[in-house]
């Protein structure tokens, strides 16, 4: 499992340099920044069309020092990390270079889950890291497979999204790879230590990182880490490790398998645009499905102590 890191373990180097294109307030922009701290130079990154790819820029104006980056199609970023991955170890450099490949949710729960699936079933020596603003925001705003119940956005704006959204770690530790992570943009230190234990560990590792957009989701952008913090505190996304099989739950979400450390679901869900036409029915929908989220992980947590 990842070691705890304090704020003084966080690398000083930059690898993302001040002034991008991002929106003021974006969720991704802090975890791409840890991130990049954590995997340090010796780095090769895939990214597929996504707000990711506004944040690099382009080539003479790029924000990201030190770090090489590939932009691909958007339905191959796992494989054109595999490709990567197996010239290295060909090169005999399998150890030396970290290859990641960085998504976005509709770039991996959509529209890349082919290539990645592939990857995982080949034991891939990759990380592959999905940074999740719930839609295709680059595009404006379009419902994604990870677009949670209810939500608006400009495919689903009459009745919001009728589908809970994919649990797509699930689907990744079905792969039985050797690492599966969650985290969130609110928690730096979080971030920073699952990055590193992913580089640390030989094969696939999952990392999916919810990510608050203020424009896509509607809220003021100096609010983006209470956002990314209720989501956590209100039980909605839990923050856990998955490694060969055990899974254990991060600070500060491990409290949280007592219900009533959860603040209600209604704080997180009430101070976002998005789900301002909320009923009341589904309002309890919510709540079931947070319920069923525990239920489950309560099951996952007794089976580490049979
Ligand atoms: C094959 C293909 N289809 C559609 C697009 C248009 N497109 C570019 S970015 C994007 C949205 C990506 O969404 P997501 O992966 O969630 O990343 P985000 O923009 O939210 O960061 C879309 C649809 C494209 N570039 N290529
Ligand atoms: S649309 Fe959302 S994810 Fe994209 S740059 Fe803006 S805040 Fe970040
Ligand atoms: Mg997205």
């Amino acid at each position: 499992m990842a070691d705890k890191v304090k704020l003084y373990d966080i690398e000083d180097e930059e690898y993302m340099l001040a002034g991008n294109r991002m929106c003021s307030g974006c969720g991704l922009s802090l975890i791409y920044r840890i991130a990049l701290k954590a995997l340090g130079p010796d780095t090769i990154i895939t990214v597929p069309a996504s707000c990711l790819t506004v944040l690099h820029g382009m080539q003479g104006f790029t924000s990201v020092n030190k770090i090489s980056v590939l932009n691909t199609p958007f339905e191959t970023v796992a494989a054109s990390a595999s490709g990567i991955a197996s010239a290295l170890e060909m090169m005999g450099k399998g150890n030396e270079v970290t290859v990641v490949a960085f998504a976005g949710d509709g770039g991996t729960t959509d529209i890349g889950i082919q290539g990645l699936s592939g990857a995982a079933e080949r034991r891939t020596n990759f990380i592959y890291a999905c940074y999740d603003n719930e839609a295709y925001m680059n595009t404006g705003v379009q419902r994604s497979g990870s677009t949670p119940y209810g939500s608006h956005t400009t495919t689903t704006p009459i009745n919001g999204k009728r589908e809970h959204k994919k649990n797509m770690p699930r689907i990744l530790e079905a792969h039985d790879i050797p690492y599966v992570a969650t985290s969130c943009a609110s928690y730096p230190l979080d971030i920073y230590a699952k990055f590193k234990r992913a580089k640390e560990i030989k094969g696939t590792k999952y990392l999916h990182i919810l990510s608050p957009c203020p424009p896509g989701w509607g809220y003021s952008t100096q609010d983006t880490i209470k956002i990314g913090k209720l989501s956590v505190e209100t039980g909605f996304w839990p923050l856990y490790e998955i490694e060969r099989g055990k899974f254990v739950l991060s600070h500060p979400s491990n409290k949280h398998l007592d219900p009533s450390k959860r603040k209600p679901i209604e704080d997180y869900l009430s101070v976002q645009k998005r789900f301002s036409r909320l009923s009341n029915e589904e309002m309890e929908e919510f709540k079931e499905y947070v319920k069923n989220l525990w239920d489950y992980i309560k099951k996952r947590v007794e089976c580490n102590t049979q």
